[in-house]
């Protein structure tokens, strides 16, 4: 599936750490930052697929799962650390579940908003990536 674990570098120190994201781990040019905060633990989140917007989601505080689905195969990946980001490219189908209390999700994208670019049907979906 086309997801991946990035480490991002890091600098620790005994006052405390600093995470970088800089272009060459990035793979993408960031176009948009935004995160979701004050999320009730019943939430979900996602439910939808990108046409072609790739993104990297961190949980920069607290705990979070990602069920992702390209179609033919599932993979449920949990987010707790502060210094992995989950690189989700295009076309892979996201929902966000089990949010922790205090639970911040920092997601950097590679465009800027566009609705048209969403599909949140899964029928649909499956229908988009079987055409493709
Ligand atoms: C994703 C997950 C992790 C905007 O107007 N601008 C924005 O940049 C975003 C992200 C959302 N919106 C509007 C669109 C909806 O009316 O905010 C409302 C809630 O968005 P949505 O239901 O898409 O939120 P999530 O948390 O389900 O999904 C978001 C991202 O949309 C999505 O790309 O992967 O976070």
């Amino acid at each position: 599936m086309n997801v991946k674990l990035i480490d991002i570098p890091k600098i620790l120190k005994r006052e405390g750490n600093i995470a970088v994201l800089e272009n060459g781990v990035v793979p993408f040019d960031i176009k948009r930052v935004y995160y979701l905060y004050d999320i009730p633990s019943t939430s979900k989140r996602g439910g939808h697929a990108h046409k072609k917007l790739n993104q990297i989601l961190i949980a920069i505080s607290g705990s979070f799962d990602v069920v992702l689905k390209d179609g033919k195969n599932q993979q449920v990946i949990t987010m707790n650390k502060p210094d992995k980001g989950l690189l989700i490219s295009n076309n892979i189908w996201r929902e966000l579940e089990n949010f922790s209390s205090g639970a911040v999700c920092l997601v950097l994208a590679s465009e800027v908003y566009d609705e048209d670019d969403y599909i949140r049907n899964y029928k649909s979906f499956i229908a988009y990536i079987k055409n493709k």
